[in-house]
């Protein structure tokens, strides 16, 4: 029989809030799988851009822009400017570089490849020993129902800036998306679990919204472990806490443990929110407080280690 050690951690991971703990994992174990959101994924100029998974595969590949937490570093942005003088629109900053990745997904799809054979082939062009897997190969869009009317999430954020007040939030296909078979097994197979920091209604909830995915963590609730990406009554990043606020949620760790408390038996909660223990004990979770800030290498690996050794 295998040792628990020697079986794969998963990490159910968006993109910007989520990179740093797949980085940490990924540079202590070679047997890291990524199940990847792929609400956000964006149709653009007749390209497929898929925001989370290339965040994960330039965040593993040292090649992520860390500033804007997106794109190529140091990429150039002419074609773009072409697109400006030619009349488009140009709110949604794609690289010279990062449109090869987007105008080479696109093609292999016209050719007929699925979303996760093209992620395959990406991770390997790349050198990413980590196996990144698209949590489902049919089509979830996010989108937030504003009191401007609904759209999609990227036109909400970047476009629009998130200034609109939030009513509510839809996972377009959700009901038919089929998850891939390969996360499932990922989700069975793995020693651990992991749901990455990442916005718990954008990021994580399109995942874990499919019935399938939803099953197969609570069968292997023991094993599975929730990062909390709120510290005190902020998120870590990016707008988490105005969605959880529009979805009637507490902006809290034990916000967020409430609603993960279905699917996890452990949480990691930053050591500030030490008070809230008791009431998450309380929802029959497993509590580990530990600095859950990742502001440099040295902390993505120091809370990786912690959830390589304290979760059990
Ligand atoms: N986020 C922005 O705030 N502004 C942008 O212009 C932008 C462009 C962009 C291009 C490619 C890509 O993969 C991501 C990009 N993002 C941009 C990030 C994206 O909107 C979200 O942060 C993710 O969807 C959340 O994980």
């Amino acid at each position: 029989m295998r040792k628990r050690s020697d079986k794969m951690i998963t990490v159910l991971a968006g993109g910007t809030g989520s990179v740093k703990i797949v980085r940490g994992l990924a540079s202590q174990r070679s047997d890291v799988h990524v199940i990847s959101n792929v609400g956000d994924n964006y149709w653009l100029y007749g390209l497929y851009i898929c925001p989370d998974i290339d965040i994960i595969i330039y965040g593993l590949s040292d090649l992520l822009d860390q500033d804007k937490g997106w794109g190529l570093k140091k990429d150039t942005f002419g074609f773009l400017r072409q697109m400006e003088i030619f009349g488009e629109e140009t709110w949604f900053r794609i690289g010279d570089r990062d449109t090869a990745t987007h105008l080479t997904r696109t093609n292999m799809l016209k050719n007929g490849k699925s979303l996760s054979d093209i992620t395959k082939w990406m991770c390997e062009k790349f050198a990413i020993e980590t196996k990144i897997i698209p949590v489902s190969d049919h089509s979830i869009e996010t989108r937030l129902i504003t009191d401007k009317g609904e759209m999609h999430l990227q036109e909400y954020w970047v476009k629009y800036r998130g200034k609109d007040t939030v009513k509510g939030i839809e996972y377009m296909g959700s009901d038919k998306a089929r998850p891939n078979p390969e996360a499932l097994n990922s989700i069975h197979d793995a020693s651990l679990v992991v749901i990455a920091p990442g916005n718990p209604l954008t990021s994580i909830g399109p995942m874990i919204q499919l019935k399938g995915v939803r099953k197969e963590l609570i069968k292997n609730k023991r094993k599975v472990v929730a990062v909390s990406p709120i510290v005190g009554d902020k998120a870590l990043s990016g707008p988490a806490g105005k969605y959880m606020e529009a979805a009637g949620l507490e902006v809290s760790a034990y916000g967020i443990a409430k609603l993960y408390a279905d699917i996890c038996s452990h949480i990691v909660i930053d050591t500030k929110d030490r008070m809230q223990t008791k009431k998450i004990e309380a929802l029959g979770m497993h509590v580990h407080e530990t600095s859950i800030k990742m502001t440099n290498k040295k902390s993505e690996d120091a809370l990786a280690s912690y959830l390589l050794n304290h979760i059990h």
